[in-house]
């Protein structure tokens, strides 16, 4: 049964805040439900039912239907309000470098997380996961350090802002953190000011980082 509005199921801080901002910049109606996804209870259990993989965001389309990965959420939201400058358009010249950025963001960069954040899952000794845990923090860095590289600011897309700028701000909150990022990766950590500073995500930022 829909609702007549999308309904973003997430966690405070975690990707579901990039999908949040995005909705918040649309301009679509939205509504928001905030799971405990770390610890076993009904409120887990409700997201493996939606999601098999366990994974926030998840998104409930306005006619029930539901949807999984986050990029595949920026588009479409993208797609339901194509006038609110979240990315450049098909015929754009800065439209290539946005597709190239945003699966890179969700391919490269954050399974380092997925495989990294408990690599208990995955691997049994403790030597095994001590090193999957480094493996993957390094790669990280690599693939922040390869964007920083290749991008010119002040945003991702040069002079074009984009919901590209929205993934750096959210995952800039996650190791290896704020200070990493003005340390090695000066023209992300502007961005990612820049955003916060943005008073059209105050509400966003207040729901997911309530103590920044
Ligand atoms: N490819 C997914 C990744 C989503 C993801 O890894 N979400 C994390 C939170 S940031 C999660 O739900 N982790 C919980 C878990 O793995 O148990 C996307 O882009 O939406």
């Amino acid at each position: 049964m829909g609702t007549g509005r999308h309904r973003l199921i997430g966690n405070p801080g975690c990707g579901s805040a990039i999908v949040e901002a995005t909705l918040a910049l649309s301009g679509l109606p939205y509504e928001t439900e905030m799971l405990e996804i770390w610890q076993p209870g009904p409120e887990r259990d409700r997201l493996f039912q939606l999601n098999p993989l366990g994974q926030v965001p998840v998104l409930i389309l306005p006619d029930g239907s539901v949807m999984t990965e986050s990029a595949a959420m920026v588009l479409h939201v993208i797609d339901q309000a194509p006038a609110a400058g979240l990315a450049p358009g098909p015929t754009d010249p800065a439209r290539p470098a946005f597709l190239r950025w945003l699966i890179f963001l969700v391919a490269t960069l954050y399974p380092t997380f997925t495989y990294g954040d408990d690599p208990s899952r995955y691997v049994n000794e403790q030597e095994a996961r001590d090193e999957l845990r480094a493996v993957t923090d390094a790669e990280r860095q690599r693939a922040w350090r390869q964007i920083e590289t290749g991008i010119a600011g002040p945003w991702m897309l040069g002079e074009t802002r984009s919901a590209l700028d929205l993934y750096v701000w959210v995952m800039s909150h996650w190791r290896p953190g704020r200070d990493w990022f003005s340390a090695y990766c000066p023209k992300l950590s502007r961005i990612a000011d820049a955003v916060a500073a943005d008073p059209r995500l105050a509400a966003v930022k207040a729901a997911n980082w309530p103590a920044a």
